[in-house]
C-alpha cells in the first residue's frame, strides 16, 4: 500500500471551471452523469498533459469529450483511476456511470441509511461517486440535477440553492440546485428521502434573511428544536466574535442514523449523525444536550474555516479542524461556564491525545505522510490542534488574534491555503517570530515540563525554573526545545493574589523566571487555564496540591490539583497492592475532599468536575507499565473508602441538589444534576441495601434521561441479579428509541462485573445490534475495547481475542470504523509480558490476512512497526 508524502505535493495540471453532475436515481441503482469544464493550467498551454482522475469501484457506461463519443480503448479506466493520454487546452468531458448506493456499507459516497439516500465524501469519498481530481486544493462551482420517484424520495438536497424543481412522467420528479461558492470535491453532498422539516429564520447583521431547515424522519422531527436553537446561537455568536457572516440565503442540516463520523460541514447542506441531531430531555442526557450544541456549531463555524478558506492538501487538515475546534470550544465557553468548559477540553486531550503521542499513531499536528487519509482524523490533529490555536491566542491577546483573523479571512477567502499561510498572519499582524512555535505542528510528542521552586532568603526572591524535554518518536530522533506560553499567578496562603496573571515563555531546555520581593510561603499557579498541551510535573507536595485545589485562583488549576492528588493516591495504592501490602487512603485526600463537598452552595458544576476520580482509562497514562487489574483495584477501593468515610455528607449532598425541575436544560438544572448524580455514584459503590434502594428509585422516577441513565449506570456495576432487572426495565421502556438503545449497549458493555464478556458476546446477536450501523458498533463493541479495561484485557486473553474477530469482521463491512476500533490494540507494548504477547498476536493475525483494507492495514503495520 502506497505512502503519500507531504513532499510530493504537486498541484493539479488542470483547472475545474465547472461541475454539472445528474443523478438519477432508481430502486436498485443510481446513474450519475458529470459535466466537467475543464481547461489546463495557462502555464502549460500547449504541452501534452495527461488527465488523471481519481475513481472508485463502478462501471463507466459512457464518455463523451467535447462532441466525441469516446471507445473503451480511448481512455483507461480501473478501480483507481481514470485517464486520458491527451486533452485540448480546452475541453468538456461527459462521463456516465452507475452507482450501486445499497450495497456501499462503506459509507463513503453515495449510500442508504434506511430509507435516506445520502453522500458522505470527507476525506476521498467524493471518487467513489464520479471520476474527479478528488483533491482540496481543485475547487470549483457546482450544480446538481437529482432525479427520483415521488412518493420514496419526495425530499431532494444538495449544496447551494435550489434553482428549479417540477414534476416528470411516472410518478417522478425532480430539483435542480446550484452552489455559487467554488468548493472542493469532499463539501459536495446530496440527499434524498421521505424527511420531516423544523424550519426557523436567521436575520444576519446586514440583513440577510436566511432560511434554516432540519430535517429528520418524521418521527424524530419533535426532536429538533435543541438542534435549531443551538445553530441561532452560532449564527449570532460567529458574527460577534470573529465578524464572520454566513453567506447563502438558506441552511440546511439532515439528521441520518448511519454515519461514520459525528457530522459534516458540506456547503450549505450539513449532514450529522442524529445523536448530534436529536434530543429531548426523556431521551437525552445533559451531555448530549452539550454535545449537540457543540457539533451544530462547529459544523457551522467550517462555512468560513474550512469551506470559504480550504486546504492545499490533506497534510493541512487542522488548519481547518483545530481551528474550527478552537472556535467551538470558544462558542461552548460564552454559551456555558468557561471553566467547566475548559476541564472538560483538556481532560478528553489528557485522556485521548497524550496516549496517542505515547503510541504507534503519534504525528504531529501535521502529519508527514499517510497510506489512508481517514485514519489522521486523529485527537493530534482536532483536539493538540486546537490547543495549538488557542496558544497562539494566548501569545497574541484577543485583540491581535481577532486582527489576525480578520486579515486571514481577507486575504485568503477562496483559496486552498496551508498552516504556513495561517501563522503567517499570525506573525504579521503581531510583528512576532513564530518559527519557533511552528515546530508544534512539524514536531511531535508531548513535551514533558517539570517546575521547581527556589526560595533565596537573603533576596526575598522566588525562582521557578521550567525544564522541557520531549521523547524521541518515529518522527523525530531528536526534539528540538518548543515554544511555550505558561500562564502565571502567585498566591498567598489566604488565597489572595499577591502577582497578577501574567504571560511567560519557554524557549530553551530549562527557563527561569525570578520573582523579587515575595513572601517564602507562596505558591505559584503555573499554566493557569492550561496554557499548553504538555505534560506538567511539580515540586508541590500533596499538602500543596490539596492547597491549591482549595484556594487557587483559576479553577482550571483547581480542578488539575484535585486530578494530580487522585492520581498521586491511587499510584500509592497500586504500589501498596503491587508489594502486598494493605492498602489505606490517606487521611489528607479525605479531609481535603470533604471540605471540598462543603463547598456545595457555589458552583456545583465545577464541583462535580474537581470531585469525579479520573477513569481508568485516564489513570493508566501515568504509568510507565500499566498493571490493569491494580489500577482497577485502587480507584475502587479509594472511591468506596470516600463513600463510606463521607456517606452522610453524600446523601445530605444529593438531596440538597435534587430541586431541578426533571425537564429544565438550564446551566443551573443541569449543574445540579451533575452533582446529584456525582454523590449518587459514589454512594452506589458500596452496593449495600440502602443505596441500592436510593439508586433504584432514581430509576424508576427519574423525569429525564440524565437521571435515568445515571441509576443505569450505577445498577449495571452492581450485581448480577440488580443488573438483570435494570436491563430488561430499560429495554422495554426505549426499545423504539435507537438512540436510547445504544446507551443500553454501551452501558452493558462497560459494566464492571464478571461475566461481561458473555452478555457483550450474547448482544452482539440482539436483534437490534448490526455490524453495519456505526452507532451500534461504537455503543457495544468500541465500548467494551476502549472502556472497559478490566474486561478487554481480561488475562486469558479472551477480550482481545473477540474485539480482534469483530475488527475483522468490520474490515469488510466498513474499513473506516474497524481502523479506529483496531487503535485499541495501539499501547499492547505497555502491558504486561504475557498481555503484550497476546495483543501481539492478534496484531499478526490481523497483519497476516489476505485482504486487509488499506485503512486497517495502516494501522496494524503501524503498531506492529
Ligand atoms: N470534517 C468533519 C468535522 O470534523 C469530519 N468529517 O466536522
Ligand atoms: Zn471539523
Amino acid at each position: 500500500h502506497k505512502k503519500i508524502h507531504l513532499k510530493d505535493y504537486r498541484p493539479f495540471e488542470f483547472i475545474v471551471d465547472h461541475v454539472d453532475l445528474v443523478f438519477d436515481i432508481r430502486d436498485d441503482h443510481t446513474r450519475v452523469t458529470s459535466k466537467l469544464k475543464m481547461k489546463k493550467d495557462p502555464a502549460r498551454a500547449n504541452e501534452t498533459t495527461p488527465l488523471v482522475l481519481n475513481k472508485g469501484t463502478f462501471d463507466i457506461i459512457s464518455v463523451v469529450a467535447g462532441d466525441m463519443v469516446l471507445l473503451p480503448g480511448e481512455y483507461k479506466s480501473d478501480d483507481e483511476i481514470f485517464s486520458l493520454v491527451a486533452t485540448p487546452d480546452i475541453f468538456e468531458l461527459e462521463i456516465t456511470n452507475i452507482l450501486k448506493p445499497d450495497e456501499n456499507t462503506a459509507l463513503e459516497g453515495l449510500y442508504r441509511s434506511g430509507s435516506i439516500l445520502c453522500t458522505q465524501c470527507e476525506a476521498q469519498g467524493f471518487r467513489n461517486i464520479t471520476p474527479y481530481p478528488d483533491r482540496p486544493d481543485v475547487m470549483a462551482p457546482f450544480s446538481c440535477t437529482i432525479v427520483a420517484d415521488k412518493t420514496r424520495y419526495p425530499v431532494l438536497l444538495s449544496n447551494g440553492n435550489l434553482v428549479k424543481s417540477g414534476d416528470l412522467d411516472n410518478n417522478r420528479h425532480f430539483a435542480v440546485w446550484e452552489d455559487p461558492f467554488k468548493k472542493p470535491c469532499y463539501l459536495f453532498a446530496l440527499v434524498a428521502g421521505d424527511l420531516d422539516v423544523l424550519e426557523d429564520r436567521f436575520t444576519t447583521a446586514s440583513g440577510r434573511d436566511v432560511a434554516l431547515k432540519i430535517y429528520s424522519e418524521k418521527e424524530n422531527i419533535d426532536r429538533c428544536s435543541h438542534a435549531m436553537t443551538s445553530l441561532k446561537q452560532a449564527m449570532a455568536w460567529d458574527e460577534k466574535r470573529f465578524g464572520r457572516e454566513y453567506d447563502l440565503d438558506l441552511y440546511q442540516i439532515v439528521a441520518i442514523n448511519d454515519f461514520n463520523a459525528g457530522a459534516m460541514e458540506n456547503k450549505g447542506l450539513n449532514i450529522f449523525n442524529a445523536k448530534y441531531v436529536l434530543a429531548d430531555p426523556q431521551t437525552a442526557t445533559d451531555d448530549d444536550f452539550m454535545g449537540i450544541q457543540g457539533v451544530i456549531a462547529h459544523e457551522y463555524f467550517h462555512n468560513w474555516t474550512g469551506n470559504r478558506i480550504t486546504l492545499k492538501n490533506w497534510f493541512q487538515l487542522s488548519l481547518k479542524e483545530g481551528l474550527t475546534v478552537f472556535r467551538d470550544q470558544e462558542f461552548s465557553s460564552d454559551m456555558n461556564s468557561r471553566p467547566v468548559q475548559r476541564i472538560s477540553d483538556v481532560k478528553k486531550l489528557m485522556a485521548a491525545q497524550f496516549p496517542e503521542d505515547s503510541g504507534p499513531m503519534v504525528h504531529p499536528v501535521r502529519p508527514d505522510a499517510y497510506i489512508k487519509m481517514d485514519n489522521f482524523y486523529t485527537m493530534t490533529v482536532y483536539e493538540k490542534g486546537a490547543e495549538v490555536i488557542r496558544m497562539i491566542y494566548q501569545l497574541l491577546g484577543q485583540a491581535l488574534f481577532r486582527t489576525g483573523m480578520d486579515l486571514y479571512f481577507e486575504k485568503f477567502d477562496g483559496m486552498a491555503v496551508t498552516l504556513e499561510d495561517f501563522v503567517g498572519v499570525m506573525a504579521k499582524v503581531s510583528g512576532r517570530n513564530l518559527d519557533q512555535f511552528f515546530r508544534w505542528y512539524t514536531q511531535s510528542g508531548t513535551p514533558a515540563v517539570s517546575m521547581t521552586r527556589q526560595y533565596d532568603e537573603n533576596t526575598k526572591s522566588m525562582s521557578l525554573t521550567f525544564t522541557q524535554a520531549t521523547s524521541p518518536d518515529r518522527n523525530q530522533s531528536e526534539k528540538k526545545p518548543f515554544h511555550i506560553p505558561v500562564r502565571i499567578a502567585l498566591i498567598n496562603r489566604a488565597g489572595e493574589t499577591v502577582k497578577q496573571d501574567a504571560l511567560y515563555e519557554l524557549t530553551q531546555e530549562t527557563d527561569t523566571f525570578k520573582f523579587e520581593n515575595v513572601p517564602a510561603d507562596i505558591y505559584p499557579s503555573v499554566f493557569r487555564e492550561f496554557t499548553a498541551p504538555v505534560r506538567l510535573t511539580t515540586d508541590f507536595s500533596d499538602q500543596d496540591l490539596a492547597f491549591l485545589m482549595a484556594r487557587d485562583t483559576d479553577p482550571f488549576n483547581q480542578w488539575h490539583a484535585a486530578q494530580t492528588l487522585f492520581v498521586n493516591e491511587i499510584k500509592n495504592l497500586v504500589t501498596a497492592i503491587q508489594a502486598g501490602n494493605p492498602m489505606a487512603v490517606s487521611a489528607g485526600l479525605v479531609n481535603a475532599f470533604s471540605l471540598a463537598l462543603e463547598e456545595n452552595q457555589k458552583d456545583r458544576a465545577f464541583l462535580s468536575r474537581a470531585l469525579a476520580l479520573p477513569q481508568e482509562t485516564e489513570i493508566k497514562d501515568h504509568f510507565e507499565i500499566i498493571d490493569v487489574e491494580a489500577i482497577h483495584q485502587a480507584r475502587t477501593f479509594l472511591k468506596q473508602t470516600l463513600a463510606q468515610k463521607l456517606t452522610s455528607e453524600f446523601k445530605t449532598v444529593y438531596e440538597l441538589c435534587r430541586s431541578a425541575n426533571s425537564d429544565d436544560i438550564s446551566g443551573g438544572a443541569m449543574a445540579d444534576r451533575s452533582l446529584k448524580n456525582l454523590c449518587l455514584s459514589y454512594l452506589g459503590s458500596l452496593a449495600n441495601n440502602d443505596v441500592q434502594d436510593i439508586v433504584q428509585k432514581q430509576f424508576e422516577h427519574a423525569g429525564n434521561m440524565t437521571d435515568e441513565f445515571a441509576a443505569f449506570k450505577i445498577l449495571s456495576h452492581m450485581n448480577a441479579d440488580v443488573r438483570d432487572k435494570a436491563c430488561p426495565a430499560f429495554y422495554d421502556k426505549w426499545q423504539a428509541r435507537t438512540l436510547v438503545i445504544d446507551k443500553w449497549f454501551s452501558v452493558q458493555a462497560q459494566s464492571s462485573l464478571e461475566d461481561t464478556l458473555d452478555q457483550v458476546k450474547k448482544l452482539t446477536t440482539h436483534k437490534d445490534f448490526t455490524m453495519a450501523n456505526p452507532n451500534k458498533v461504537r455503543a457495544l463493541i468500541f465500548a467494551f475495547a476502549m472502556n472497559n479495561p478490566m474486561h478487554f484485557h481480561r488475562v486469558d486473553g479472551q477480550g482481545y481475542e473477540f474485539t480482534a474477530e469483530r475488527i475483522l469482521m468490520l474490515d469488510k463491512i466498513n474499513p473506516q470504523t474497524a481502523a479506529r476500533l483496531c487503535s485499541c490494540f495501539n499501547l499492547w507494548k505497555r502491558y504486561d509480558e504475557n498481555r503484550q504477547a497476546m495483543m501481539k498476536k492478534q496484531l499478526e493475525t490481523m497483519a497476516e490476512q489476505k485482504e486487509l483494507s488499506r485503512n486497517l492495514y495502516e494501522i496494524v503495520s503501524r503498531a506492529l512497526e
